[in-house]
């Protein structure tokens, strides 16, 4: 099979030629397709078969060890000037990358199938959608690429149409990590990824694509590719809102969501619904207000924490057609993890007996599901929306032991823009060794921004233009704790409460205390019905502590120091006078 697309059929015809397949697939993305290919991995061991009574149509793959997640420092950005790419960035020439690369790919496919994977990142017929042709060796890569984009017959047909695709070319090598390397050429729509078979790397839809390189072109196109949650709330009048929020890891951007109301909330006929759960694509429509919308068709979502406690929809959503990367195993064949409930699995996520005394966990904790999100519960139909949903409100979070109250509102835009700059958050066991440092991460994007972040940040600001009608913007903290370690607030389901708050001010039907850091709540404007917070809480959640903001607002000035001179005038001077307010 070919392509009527003959820049399409060339390139095919010249990665061939370069990687030596013994065979060549197009994938068309049929349920016979998939039901082939995973014949095949469960013949080859690189699929196993999980429990077919209590999870129909689910799969265990196991990883190479070595290979269990993003490699940050083997990623690069190759933009012809290095300022294109920027500190937050590592950069390599153009040139020096492909010859790197080419060396690399030169025979790795002998012995193998070549998979041409066409897909559409975003509803197939929004035209705020992109589209990009995976090439992988790895049938792996194929089924979750078939879960997570909408992949196959319907995207080769408007790659077609359009004659524009991102080209992106994977073979997992031998897995060696001295020979593993992500690149990025922005500037020609191009990603090569070689020696990795693990999610971010390798599903070059997901973070490559939809992030990196979107990023990019939407700063020349005038969008914003974000790595945002969209969340529907709909009042019990009926009224839907729609807001995006943008977290650093471990700070359970999937949870919120897929959150399920208090109680009291849904007897009162409040529902949230989820739109997407990693990343945001947004433009501003006619009326000034930002669309968004979710380019991704499925969840790649952290398994260890995953429990009926912490999101049911997760759960609900996985009990079926899942595929399972890198967790433990129970004696009945069910998927495990730590945070699921009470069973002790007997494999671990390598294949090995689990030792439960060992006290190394059995599920990796970088472990994860691919699932469809059309499984998931909560999922908003106009997820599937060619328009987008309008953005009402766009939140920055963090973890923070201490200082950052639970919610505050910016004055204005180019407030908010500083506030998802100066985003930080404490480091978890699960990340890294050193737990509790703070780490700043602009917008969630540090790893993800595809250009020089001193001009992504000029580009946000670059939507405050007459006609906008721009999203108010707030930060949040669910994680303050008390003198004794404990957290203050409740979380999860009851965070509804602060989501209510900012529909409130949105509407502009509830005032606010204003300080130098932006609008702090007035408590009794939040529902805390049926929270018993103690004196500590109230005080802690919803004060702000002069002295120390302003250490941190020097910390930030710092900080933003280090993105040199592109830095956008109008960034440095919003953090010099809110400095000079809290001095
Ligand atoms: O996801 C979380 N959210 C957002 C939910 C919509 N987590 C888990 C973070 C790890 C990925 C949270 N953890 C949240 C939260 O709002 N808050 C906390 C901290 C916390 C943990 C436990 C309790 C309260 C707060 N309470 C009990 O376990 C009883
Ligand atoms: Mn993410």
């Amino acid at each position: 099979m070919t392509s009527q697309l003959p820049a399409l059929n060339q390139w095919v015809e010249e990665i061939a030629e370069l990687t030596q397949p013994d065979h060549i697939h197009w994938c068309d993305g049929s349920d016979a397709e998939n039901a082939k290919l995973i014949e095949q991995m469960l013949a080859d061991g690189s699929l196993l078969k999980l429990n077919e009574s209590t999870h129909p149509g689910s799969y265990l793959h196991r990883s190479h060890p070595d290979d269990v997640a993003r490699v940050e420092h083997l990623t690069f950005v190759c933009t012809t000037e290095r300022d294109d790419a920027g500190p937050n960035n590592h950069w390599m020439a153009p040139d020096e990358a492909r010859a790197k690369m080419r060396a690399l790919f030169t025979g790795c496919m002998k012995g193998r199938t070549l998979y041409v994977v066409p897909y559409c990142m975003g509803p197939i017929d929004s035209p705020l959608s992109r589209c990009g042709v995976e090439i992988t060796d790895s049938p792996y890569v194929v089924a979750n690429m078939r879960i997570m984009t909408r992949m196959g017959q319907a995207a080769l047909a408007r790659i077609e149409r359009e004659g524009q695709f991102v080209k992106g070319l994977h073979s997992t090598g031998d897995l060696n990590p001295e020979r593993r390397f992500i690149m990025h050429f922005p500037e020609s729509l191009e990603i090569q990824s070689f020696g990795s078979g693990y999610g971010g790397n390798a599903l070059l839809g997901k973070k490559c694509h939809a992030l990196r390189i979107a990023s990019h072109q939407a700063r020349s196109e005038g969008w914003l590719a974000e790595h945002m949650l969209i969340l529907g709330i709909e009042n019990p009048q009926g009224k839907k809102h729609y807001i995006a929020a943008a977290f650093p890891s471990a700070c359970g951007k999937t949870n919120l969501a897929m959150l399920i109301p208090p109680e009291g909330y849904v007897r009162d006929g409040w529902k949230i619904t989820t739109i997407g759960d990693d990343i945001c694509w947004m433009r501003p429509g006619a009326d000034g207000r930002l669309y968004a919308i979710n380019p991704e068709a499925g969840f790649f979502g952290v398994a260890p924490g995953t429990s009926a406690k912490s999101n049911p929809n997760a759960l609900a959503s996985i009990q079926r057609n899942t595929i399972f990367t890198n967790v433990a195993v129970t004696d009945d064949n069910q998927p495990w993890w730590e945070g699921l409930d009470k069973r002790v699995p007997v494999t671990d996520w390598k294949g090995n007996p689990f030792n439960a005394e060992a006290g190394t966990p059995a599920a990796h904790p970088n472990s994860r599901f691919t699932v469809s999100a059309k499984q998931c519960p909560s999922y908003a139909p106009e997820a599937e929306a060619p328009a987008g949903v309008p953005i009402s409100a766009i939140v920055f979070g963090g973890r923070r032991a201490s200082l950052v109250p639970l919610v505050f509102e910016a004055r204005d835009w180019t407030h908010g823009v500083l506030i998802g700059a100066a985003m930080g958050s404490e480091t978890t066991a699960a990340a890294t060794g050193a737990v509790g440092v703070m780490r700043r991460d602009p917008m969630a994007m540090k790893p993800f921004c595809g250009y020089n972040f001193a001009d992504y940040f000029a580009h946000w600001l670059s939507f405050d233009k007459a006609g906008a009608k721009l999203p108010k913007i707030f930060h949040v903290n669910w994680f303050r704790k008390g003198d004794d370690g404990d957290f203050l607030w409740p979380g999860f389901g009851d965070n509804m409460r602060v989501l209510e708050w900012m529909l409130k001010r949105v509407a502009g039907s509830v005032g606010s205390q204003e300080t130098p850091i932006g609008h702090l709540p007035n408590p009794a404007d939040i529902n805390l019905d049926g929270l018993a917070l103690n004196d500590e809480a109230m005080q802690k959640l919803f004060d702000y502590d002069r002295q120390g903001w302003a250490a941190e607002f020097a910390s930030i000035g710092e900080y933003l120091e280090e993105y040199g001179p592109r830095m956008p005038e109008a960034l440095k001077a919003e953090q010099q006078r809110i400095c000079g307010q809290l001095n």
